[in-house]
């Protein structure tokens, strides 16, 4: 099969770009508590967002290979702005978002979730992927879904990525790969691949850069 032999080179291709991408200077920017607020030049945004506690920060720190830029904490609900970094001079911007889902399972993106992060969603033409993780022992919830269908109906692409691997047992971990890609097939603005990763152990983490290269403007 052709594909066979096309698919390899690309895939090694968006690893050394993104290698290069995310080795580059990333700079905290700013917290936005108005939707007012968010810079208005242009740059390409990718955000991550999930439950309270599943690993957002961890996440956007291993991904730009710092230990502590974004806020880290053991206490749920700790990010309550959306926080925004810059990578290589906006060649993208990454977004920390609040999670959802501490005090109970929201209905909807109405009454579970603020106002600002509604209007992120549904209006930032800059926000072309959504980082949606999900705790590889949890699994896909109530509360992920009721984002998912809000995803869906205003047509934000996210990529589910799976965190806290290192707490499962590799059998474990593939039931609930397939299991979450599955439940993403009937899902019309969902990546089909679902990313397994940890921040603790550094897994995935290649994989996941290599997934949001594409989206970065090309550098000069
Ligand atoms: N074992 C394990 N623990 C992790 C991993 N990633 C994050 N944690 C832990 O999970 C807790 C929450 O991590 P955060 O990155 O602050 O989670 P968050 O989603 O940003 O949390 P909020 O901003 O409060 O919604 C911390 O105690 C982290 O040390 C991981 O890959 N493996
Ligand atoms: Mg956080």
């Amino acid at each position: 099969m052709p594909g066979e032999f096309t698919s390899e080179p690309d895939a090694d291709e968006a690893i050394a770009e993104a290698r290069k991408l995310f080795a580059k200077p990333c700079l905290f920017e700013k917290s936005v508590v108005r939707i007012d607020d968010l810079p208005d030049d242009g740059v390409v945004e990718v955000a991550f967002a999930g439950r309270s506690n599943v690993g957002k920060s961890s996440l956007l720190n291993a991904l730009i290979g710092r230990r502590d830029m974004a806020r880290t904490s053991n206490t749920p609900g700790r990010t309550q702005a959306l926080n925004l970094f810059n990578i290589a001079d906006g060649a993208l911007r990454l977004v920390d978002m609040p999670g959802y889902g501490y005090a109970k399972a929201p209905k909807t993106l109405v009454d579970g979730w603020n106002r600002l992060i509604q209007d992120y969603l549904r209006g930032r033409v800059e926000l072309r992927r959504l980082c949606l993780l999900i705790d590889a022992r949890r699994g896909v919830g109530a509360g992920d879904r009721a984002v998912m269908d809000g995803l869906d109906s205003a047509a934000v692409s996210y990529q589910v990525v799976l965190t806290k691997s290192d707490k499962l047992k590799s059998a474990e971990l593939e039931r609930v790969r397939a299991e979450t890609e599955e439940a993403l097939k009937k899902r019309a603005a969902a990546r089909p691949e679902v990313l397994v990763t940890s921040s603790q152990k550094s897994r995935g983490i290649v994989e996941l850069r290599a997934a949001l290269v594409g989206l970065a403007r090309p550098a000069p």
